[in-house]
């Protein structure tokens, strides 16, 4: 088998980068580990910025995310028994989408299928080798046997727990890591949301957030400890725990119902440098982590693979390097706000220590000034809303 990107993984980073290529009359092949049944049914990230949307119109693939696809122009942060109401495009001009990611892998697979493209589902023991000669290859097994793919460049889009980063040596890159000390508890609840637009709260037994997929179901998040199991969590203790951290201003009630599904993630802030070694190419999650509460994992793949793609049509058209040469350090500007503004959430919303009320004074004069200075809400919507592309 020969194409001429070879892309492992088909999460949000794997496919658009396919679709991207497909506009751009480049082939592909993607291979992912698992069903098409499970990519589509993996529920994570909601929250689109402006830039995404965009990427995802221009790109043909957002009638759906237009049609069902909620616009939000702001959010509220909860704290000290107080709500704020952060009023993102009154401050920048842009406003959020809340679109769950699944719909969009369900979105992208549809329109890559339509296409003709490839997707080859349930692939095992993926391999890479030659990714510093010209004629790299990946190798895989599936149900019909081994397979060997030759391509000219490989993209490693394969989240937190690919191979595809381990194939170059250890020193080709440096990590910079931060792990915190507590994880999210995530439920999706038949249960029609009682807020309009997403709620953060910063509350002395933990950060919680509520935010929502459509007019019947919510999506809500607790902080927990990082060791605790999913089984500590029956479904009465979580609304009571919900209930607890988010009933704080006065005549506001929760909505509860049947949870669909919960999970326990842990948290942590990564990344890899550079986000290329020769041949083997890096985006998303594959090289690039945050904690959730910036909204921002699924904007970065998505922001990553557009300049990748723009890097590849550049080299087959004209025979260009100078794209493919500044892909790292390109991405990574963005990289790095992403990183510094998920931290800055982070620490501004959930509780820190136990034992220390020095943070915790810190944490309320934050949120206070979030919430009187206009400056600095404009810096907190204008990172949320998401920065242009370059
Ligand atoms: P993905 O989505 O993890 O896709 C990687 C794909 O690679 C496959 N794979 C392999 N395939 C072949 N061979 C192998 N050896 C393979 N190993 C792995 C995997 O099966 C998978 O299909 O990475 P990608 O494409 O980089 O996308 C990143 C996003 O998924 C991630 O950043 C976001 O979900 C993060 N995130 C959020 N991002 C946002 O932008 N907004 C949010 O509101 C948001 N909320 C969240 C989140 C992530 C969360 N969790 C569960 C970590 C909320 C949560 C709770
Ligand atoms: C979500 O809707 O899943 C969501 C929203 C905002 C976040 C994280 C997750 O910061």
């Amino acid at each position: 088998m020969r194409t001429q990107v070879g892309i492992v993984g088909a999460g949000p980073a794997g496919l658009m980068l396919a679709h991207l290529l497909r506009l751009r009359g480049v082939d592909s092949v993607v291979l992912e580990a698992r069903s098409r049944d499970y990519v589509q049914r993996r529920v994570r990230a909601g929250v689109l910025e402006q830039g995404s949307v965009d990427l995802l119109t221009e790109a043909g693939v957002a009638d759906r995310l237009h049609r069902e696809g909620a616009r939000h122009e702001g959010i509220e942060l909860r704290f000290a028994g107080r709500a704020h109401r952060v009023p993102m495009t009154e401050l920048t001009g842009r406003a959020i989408t809340v679109y769950g990611q699944q719909e969009v892998v369900k979105d992208l697979i549809a329109a890559r299928l339509a296409a003709g493209g490839e997707i080859r589902f349930e692939v095992q023991d993926v391999r890479l080798d030659g990714l510093d000669g010209a004629d790299p290859v990946i190798r895989f097994r599936d149900a019909a046997g081994d397979h060997e793919l030759h391509c000219d460049f490989v993209a490693g889009c394969d989240g937190s727990h690919g191979v595809s980063r381990g194939s170059a040596p250890a020193e080709a890159f440096t990590s910079y890591e931060r792990t915190y000390p507590f994880a999210w508890l995530g439920v999706l609840a038949e249960a029609s949301p009682a807020v309009h637009e997403l709620v953060y709260a910063n509350h002395e037994r933990g950060f919680a957030l509520y935010s929502l997929r459509s007019p019947e179901i919510s999506r809500l998040y607790l902080q927990v400890d990082p060791d605790e199991e999913i089984e500590d969590w029956p479904d009465e203790r979580i609304w009571a725990e919900l209930r607890t951290r988010l009933e704080t201003v006065p005549g506001w009630t929760l909505n509860t119902g049947p949870i669909l599904e919960k999970g326990i993630t842990p948290m942590r802030s990564l990344v890899i440098e550079p986000m290329r070694w020769q041949r083997l190419f890096l985006a998303g999650d594959a090289v690039h982590i945050v904690p959730p509460t910036g909204a921002k994992g699924m904007n970065l793949a998505l922001a990553d693979v557009a300049l990748l793609a723009d890097a590849f049509a550049g080299w087959y058209a004209e025979s260009r390097t100078d794209l493919l040469d500044a892909y790292s350090d390109t991405a990574l500007r963005r990289v790095w706000r992403a990183q510094h503004f998920s931290w800055w959430m982070t620490s501004m919303l959930h509780r820190l220590d136990d034992q220390d009320p020095y943070e915790a004074k810190l944490q309320t004069s934050t949120l206070d000034y979030v919430a009187t200075s206009r400056a600095y809400a404009t810096s907190l919507a204008e990172n949320y809303v998401g920065l242009p592309r370059v």
